[in-house]
């Protein structure tokens, strides 16, 4: 049965691919999983039939038979434990990779968000310029603890697993900040995952919606 996924009718980010069913969309090609996206507007969100899919009405949704599933974690720890790819075999090693992942959202994205928030939503506010630094060393902070276990290696636990895939996506959201060249040896793991060839298929994937959208708008 192939699962059917939601994604933004026109990201906002124009295709830059930092949107969440990227995650999603990455983790079916790592495991050779074919799909079918079902496009959304940010109207059709909010209206009862994807509230069914998902109670917060966003983006990405996961559908197969019966299983409707939100939270892009959650997704992606579905495809992986189904099929072969993004967790390691051995008990331990899985138990970590997985750890890996709650990681990524838990500990290392929100205060990435947070950065977009003070950025986006209260950079009006007259306490924004003073709030933005703290907000940067925060993530500074983690990104510093994480440059550190990473070390020298090429991913977090051994063999790519998906808890880098949900790492390099959390750290992607900082590229235009400029903050991740700060640690050259995380900008090389974030680039060590957008070039591998499942990576570039996904992004290429959602480009060409937001490329199509934008070639047949009208004026
Ligand atoms: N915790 C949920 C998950 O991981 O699945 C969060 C899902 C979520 O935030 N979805 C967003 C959404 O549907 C899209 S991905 N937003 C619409 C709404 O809430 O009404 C977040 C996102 C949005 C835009 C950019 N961007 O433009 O760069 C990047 C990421």
């Amino acid at each position: 049965m192939i699962p059917v996924i939601t994604a933004f009718e026109r990201s906002p980010d124009r295709g830059q691919g930092l949107a969440r069913d990227m995650r999603v969309r990455w983790a079916l090609e790592e495991t050779g999983q074919p799909c079918e996206v079902r496009l959304v507007s940010f109207e059709a969100m909010k209206q009862p039939a994807h509230l069914a899919r998902h109670p917060f009405g966003q983006i990405p949704t996961y559908e197969e038979g019966d299983l409707v599933l939100f939270e892009s974690g959650a997704i992606v720890l579905h495809i992986a434990e189904r099929h072969l790819g993004l967790l390691p075999h051995e008990a331990n090693a899985r138990a970590r990779a997985i750890a890996w992942m709650f990681a990524a959202l838990n500990t290392v994205e929100p205060p990435i968000l947070e950065l977009v928030t003070a950025r986006i939503l209260e950079g009006d506010k007259p306490w924004s310029a003073e709030r933005l630094p703290l907000v940067k060393d925060r993530i500074r902070h983690r990104l510093r603890q994480l440059a550190a276990r990473l070390g020298d290696a090429n991913w977090l636990e051994g063999a790519f697993s998906a808890g880098d895939l949900m790492m390099v996506h959390a750290l992607l959201r900082l590229k235009p900040s400029g903050m991740l060249d700060e640690f050259p040896a995380l900008a090389a793991y974030v680039a060590r995952g957008e070039a591998r060839p499942a990576y570039r298929r996904a992004f290429d994937a959602q480009l060409a919606v937001f490329s199509t959208f934008e070639s047949t708008r009208k004026p």
